[in-house]
């Protein structure tokens, strides 16, 4: 419950609180002591136009932690007392500095209304404030005032008298503190309210951003409160602060404390302070921000960046990946060597050994990938690439924080839409959330990365670079249109304003890119060794059963006696003799051709027959507009569960229905060399795994998230369709064209 009409004057000291304080209460005022310290508690009256305020001065402070004996008395009398409304006295001539304090007041979801003070003395400085932008996008009132002269007092009460009438629901400001440090925030905050841990008295996320801050007073009060639970927070802070000390070679308050500076640099930059001739040195960061978020020059910069990204990947990951293609098939072979021909030999090889190898080949292609994304994590640069991205997603009517998500799922490429889907929890607007969280899985996740690499390599290998760069603007573009439509159409509504944090440059420690690189890559070997693993078993099994019948086997027995017995008698014993390797006559060769052929068929027949195969053939009817053959809808089918799965299922439908007689070569070979495979099916292939729908992980996220499966089924039909008329539309556009596919 709000303290009715107590305004509460808080700010840095020196801000002018003093000279307000006694401008607004004159007279009517009296000093005492806060209870039990000897910290001074000025309180006074205002009345004037019909309006009577309480007014209370509180101690000046530089922040809410508990460092000092003011900054307690400030923060227990807002969070005990609870005044109507805060009137921050922000000195507008040291703007950045004194909204430091501001976020806190926000971050705690108090209603706050700015004093921007000393106006004067920040306009005989040359600086220029946009009040209007700096309120619309702190989302509070700002009065200017020249609490000296009083000039500005009066319509700062009558804001703030109106404000206590209506202020009662504040949503608390969410400060995104990058991965590490919102990771921890999530898993407190799951914590606190599991135990309903003080949140009586606080906010929680304020509270587990108190743990992190390492908060003397709050650890003392959780200790008292709730032992258990506070070890088990204390235990999470220690194990965020460990690895922020040994990645970054910082601690949790510094990252806090960054972000925040991110976000009121960021404030900045959006046309609040102007300077009208430079007095002040640029800050670093800030003279690397001209050139890197130049409204002209960084989004080329940009481009260069994310290409050289994709080259530096591409060219250096195609000997390892070359050399576990190899490793994989020689396992594959001599796997087969060893084993009898039957069903454990078919799982291990077909199933297991060319599923799951094919997504483990491209673990140098991703370890490259991530090692590059870290390192423009690490140095600042992809916060600035998510600040100049923002301008692009306003006109789409996205929220700023969406950057974030996007990037997150796989915006530059390699990341995952489930975390993107989770990052949209600092959306305050859920029309914006709902638009974000729908679009997000159309990144290039890490998942798309082996389709993608798989195709592009084969089908453009000239150009993998600039091809994986076209890819990545397709998907920002399709997300981009999708979410405007969704905009205009079931998510109508208007765009809140946001900031976007900027924390400084920081040059990256080596330790902390290898450990950010591992991390993620070894996220991806656990996933095919477990989740991918599971599905290209079941996926295999469907590939396999039922088996053909035992007059169908005969049937194709026949037909290979019938060949032998038509053929030379010293032909078919040199074939008989020979051993795999041996060279042959060319009539043995032609002979030894001939019975592979039918090998082919029968086991292409049996895959048909398959419960995959029959689903495969049985839409192939209607896939074949976008160029998909049966065997790529098998692998398409079993996309739906994990995206990595197109790869592994292509892998085991052309190993357990080979088409080549001579077998033995990795899928980039076989596909390459299959008849109907060419660079416009691989293209028409690619957009539809890009765009259609979210693997089953994703979609039970989104609908956990959006609170119905409404929205996850939304995902499963509208992504589907979209991908199917674009990859058809592309498909039938090239051919009719004779673009692509080689005629
Ligand atoms: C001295 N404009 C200008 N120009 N000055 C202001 C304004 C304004 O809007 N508001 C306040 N000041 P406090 P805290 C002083 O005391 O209220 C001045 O700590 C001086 N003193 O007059 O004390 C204000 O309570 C000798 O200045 O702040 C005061 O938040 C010479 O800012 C100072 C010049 O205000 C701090 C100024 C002996």
């Amino acid at each position: 419950m709000k303290n009715g009409n107590t305004i509460a004057l808080a700010g840095n000291p020196n801000s002018g609180k003093t000279t307000l304080f006694n401008r607004l209460t004159g007279a009517r005022q009296h000093v005492g002591n806060y209870p039990g310290v000897t910290v001074e508690k000025k309180e006074g009256t205002y009345r004037r136009n019909g309006i009577k305020l309480h007014i209370v001065d509180l101690p000046g402070t530089y922040s809410l932690t508990a460092y000092s004996v003011e900054e307690v008395v400030a923060r227990d009398f807002l969070v005990n007392e609870k005044p109507a409304v805060v009137v921050n006295i922000v000195d507008a001539s040291n703007l950045e500095r004194n909204l430091y304090l501001t976020t806190q007041f926000l971050e705690l979801g108090i209603p706050v209304c700015i004093a921007l003070n000393m106006m004067d003395v920040a306009k005989g400085r040359g600086l220029n404030i946009d009040t209007v932008k700096l309120s619309e996008l702190m989302g509070v009132p700002v009065v200017p005032t020249i609490a000296r002269s009083g000039k500005g007092n009066i319509d700062l009460m009558t804001v703030a008298a109106d404000l206590a009438s209506h202020a009662d629901t504040i949503q608390p400001l969410k400060i995104s503190y990058g991965a590490d440090i919102d990771g921890a925030l999530q898993e407190i905050e799951a914590r606190i309210v599991a135990h309903d841990f003080l949140t009586d008295t606080y906010p929680m996320r304020w509270l587990a951003l108190k743990y992190l801050e390492q908060d003397r007073q709050i650890l003392e009060k959780g200790r008292r409160v709730n032992p258990e639970l506070a070890r088990s927070l204390e235990a999470i802070v220690e194990k965020v602060a460990a690895h922020l000390d040994e990645t970054l070679d910082t601690y949790p308050e510094a990252v806090i404390a960054d972000h925040r500076y991110g976000y009121i640099s960021a404030i900045m930059k959006q046309g609040v302070l102007k300077r009208q001739y430079d007095t002040d040195r640029l800050h670093t960061s800030d003279q690397v921000d001209r050139v890197l978020t130049n409204r002209f020059l960084g989004p080329i910069i940009m481009a260069g960046v994310i290409l050289g990204l994709y080259h530096f990947t591409f060219t250096y990951s195609e000997l390892p990946v070359t050399w576990l293609e190899t490793f994989f098939d020689w396992l594959g072979n001599t796997t087969a060597a060893l084993l009898p021909d039957g069903l454990l030999q078919s799982l291990l090889v077909s199933g297991i050994i060319d599923g799951v190898g094919g997504v483990l080949g491209f673990v140098p292609l991703i370890m490259f990938m991530f090692f590059g994304i870290a390192l423009l994590e690490d140095s600042g640069y992809l916060a600035r690439v998510a600040f100049m991205l923002d301008r692009v997603f306003r006109i789409f009517g996205l929220h700023g924080s969406s950057v974030m998500a996007f990037i997150v799922s796989g915006g530059i490429a390699g990341g995952c839409a489930v975390p993107g889907v989770m990052a949209t929890r600092t959306l305050k607007s859920r029309r914006e959330r709902l638009a974000t969280l729908l679009t997000v899985p159309f990144m290039n996740c890490g998942a798309k990365l082996p389709v993608l690499a798989l195709l592009i390599g084969i089908f453009f290998a000239e150009q993998k670079a600039m091809l994986m760069f076209l890819f990545t603007i397709i998907a920002w573009l399709g997300a981009l249109v999708v979410a405007k439509l969704l905009r205009v159409t079931v998510i109508r509504g208007h765009s809140t304003p946001f900031v976007m944090e900027l924390p400084p440059y920081r040059l990256p420690t080596f330790k902390g890119l290898a450990i950010h690189t591992w991390e993620r890559t070894w996220q991806y070997i656990k996933k095919a060794g477990t989740v991918i693993l599971g599905i290209s078993i079941i996926l295999w099994a469907m590939m396999t059963f039922p088996r053909l019948s035992d007059t169908q086997l005969n049937a194709f027995e026949r037909q290979r006696t019938a060949i032998l017995q038509t053929a030379p008698a010293p032909v078919a014993a040199q074939l008989a003799a020979a051993d795999e390797d041996a060279a042959l006559t060319p009539a043995a060769q032609a002979l030894k051709e001939r019975l592979a052929r039918i090998d082919g068929q029968q086991a292409e027949t049996a895959l048909r027959h398959s419960i995959a195969g029959r689903m495969g053939t049985a839409i192939e009817t209607i896939t074949r507009f976008a160029g998909f053959d049966w065997r790529t809808n098998i692998a398409l089918i079993g996309g739906f569960a994990a995206k990595e799965v197109v790869v592994s299922t292509l892998g085991t439908a052309y190993s357990l229905g080979e088409i080549d007689p001579e077998g033995g070569e990795s899928l980039a070979d076989t596909l390459a060399a299959a008849p109907h495979w060419n660079p416009l099916v691989a293209l028409s292939l690619i957009i539809f795994v890009m765009f259609y729908s979210p693997c089953f992980v994703s979609v039970a996220c989104i609908a956990r998230e959006a609170g119905s499966w409404k929205w996850g089924a939304f995902a499963i039909l509208f992504n589907t369709i979209l991908a199917f008329s674009l990859s058809v539309g592309i498909f039938q556009f090239g051919k009719t064209f004779g673009i692509l596919n080689g005629v």
